[in-house]
C-alpha cells in the first residue's frame, strides 16, 4: 500500500508541473493575442481616422481652389491679368501642414495641371472629327526632349531606344489614324505581342498608359510623368511658365519655325529669378507693365512656344494630393479636380496612393 501510495505522489508532482506548464503557456498566448488585437483595432482607427483626414483635406483643397477661381474672374472682370502663379494661395497650402489635437497631421499639396507639359496637347483632336496629323514641331519637340533624356550609362536599355522612333511611336498612339509617321501600319507591333492590342487612336488617359507603347515601359512612363500630364484631355495648351518647376521650364520648346529649341539652364534660370522677384512671364506685356515681363526680357525672343500658349495663364484644372497621417499610420489621395467651369467641381481621377 505504501509503495503504492508513493507511486501516485510521483506522477502527479509532473503532473503538477505540466499542467502548471499548460496554463502559464495559455495565459502567454491569451495575453500576447489580446496585445495583437488591441494593437490591430488601433491601426484600424487609426487607418479610418487617417483615411477620414485624408478626404478632409481633399475638401479643403476644393474651399482654397473655389476661392481662387473667385479672386481671378474679380481680377478679369477689372482688366488685370488673372494668371496663375506660386504666389496664389492654393500653390502655398502645402507649407502650412495641419495638426489636429488629437494627433493627425495633413499636408495638402496642390498642382496646376500647367506645372506639366501635357502630353495631347501634342495631338490636338479636331471638333469636325477629322484625324489630324501631328504637326512637324512635334515630333521634333519629342526627338529633342528624348535627346535630353536618353542616358544609357544610367538605363542600359537606352542604348537600344532612338528618339526619333521614340517620338513618332508616341504620337502616332495617339493620333487617330492607323498609319505610322513612317508609312508602315502603327498596329504592327501591337497585334504580335503574347495578348494583342492595338494604338489608342485617342487622347492618353494616364501618364501610366505610355508604357504600352511601342518603345516605352513601365520604367520609362516613371521616368516621364514628372514632366508631363495628361490634362485636359483635349488640351492644346503648352508648359505654364509661371507654375512650372525648374525640370519642366526646361521643357519650353521656342524659337520660329524650322529652328526651335528647349530652353537651357541658362534661361531656365532666367525665368526662376523674376518668378522670385514676384514678376509674371507675359506673353504680351501692355496691360499690366509692372507686373509682367516679357518673353524677348527672359531670353525667348519675339518667335512662338510650342505647344502654343498664352501667358499668363489661369489654372482650371488641378492635381490635389493629400497626406494624412494618423501616428504611424499613413493615408494619401490623388485627385483631379476641373474647375474649368467655374461653378461645379468636376473630378477628373480619384485615387489612394
Ligand atoms: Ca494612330
Ligand atoms: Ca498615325
Amino acid at each position: 500500500m505504501k509503495s503504492k501510495r508513493r507511486e501516485e505522489r510521483g506522477i502527479v508532482l509532473p503532473l503538477v508541473l505540466i499542467i502548471g506548464l499548460l496554463l502559464s503557456a495559455s495565459v502567454v498566448t491569451f495575453v500576447h493575442r489580446s496585445v495583437v488585437d488591441k494593437l490591430v483595432v488601433l491601426n484600424r482607427d487609426r487607418g479610418a481616422a487617417a483615411a477620414a483626414l485624408a478626404r478632409g483635406g481633399i475638401q479643403i483643397a476644393l474651399a482654397v481652389l473655389f476661392e481662387d477661381r473667385l479672386q481671378k474672374i474679380i481680377q478679369q472682370q477689372e482688366g488685370e491679368p488673372s494668371g496663375s502663379s506660386l504666389e496664389d494661395l492654393w500653390a502655398r497650402l502645402a507649407n502650412h501642414p495641419l495638426e489636429t489635437d488629437w494627433g493627425g497631421d495633413l499636408v495638402v499639396r496642390i498642382e496646376d495641371s500647367g506645372a506639366r507639359l501635357n502630353l495631347n496637347a501634342l495631338v490636338p483632336v479636331s471638333l469636325d472629327e477629322t484625324p489630324t496629323q501631328p504637326s512637324e514641331e512635334a515630333e521634333e519637340f519629342l526627338i529633342a526632349f528624348f535627346e535630353r533624356i536618353l542616358d544609357p550609362g544610367a538605363f542600359p536599355s537606352d542604348a537600344t531606344r532612338d528618339p526619333r522612333e521614340l517620338a513618332r511611336n508616341l504620337l502616332d498612339y495617339i493620333d487617330a489614324d492607323d498609319v505610322a509617321l513612317g508609312g508602315r501600319n502603327e498596329d504592327d507591333y501591337y497585334l504580335n505581342q503574347a495578348a494583342p492590342y492595338t494604338a489608342a487612336n485617342r487622347p492618353l488617359l494616364s501618364v501610366d498608359e505610355v508604357a504600352m507603347i511601342e518603345g516605352f515601359d513601365t520604367e520609362m512612363a516613371e521616368r516621364l510623368r514628372p514632366y508631363f500630364t495628361v490634362y485636359p484631355l483635349l488640351g492644346e495648351m503648352g508648359v505654364n511658365a509661371n507654375t512650372a518647376k525648374p525640370h519642366v521650364l526646361g521643357l519650353i520648346y521656342y524659337g520660329s519655325s524650322g529652328n526651335m529649341r528647349l530652353a537651357n539652364e541658362s534661361l531656365v534660370g532666367d525665368l526662376l529669378r523674376e518668378r522670385d522677384a514676384g514678376k509674371l512671364i507675359c506673353t504680351e506685356t501692355e496691360r499690366a507693365p509692372d507686373l509682367c515681363v516679357s518673353m524677348s526680357d527672359v531670353g525667348l525672343g519675339e518667335g512662338a512656344v510650342f505647344p502654343p500658349v498664352v501667358w499668363p495663364a489661369a489654372a482650371t484644372i488641378f492635381t490635389v494630393v493629400s497626406e494624412a497621417r494618423v501616428r504611424d499610420v499613413a493615408y494619401t489621395i490623388e485627385a483631379v479636380i476641373d474647375l474649368s467651369n467655374g461653378r461645379e467641381p468636376r473630378l477628373l481621377s480619384w485615387r489612394t496612393i
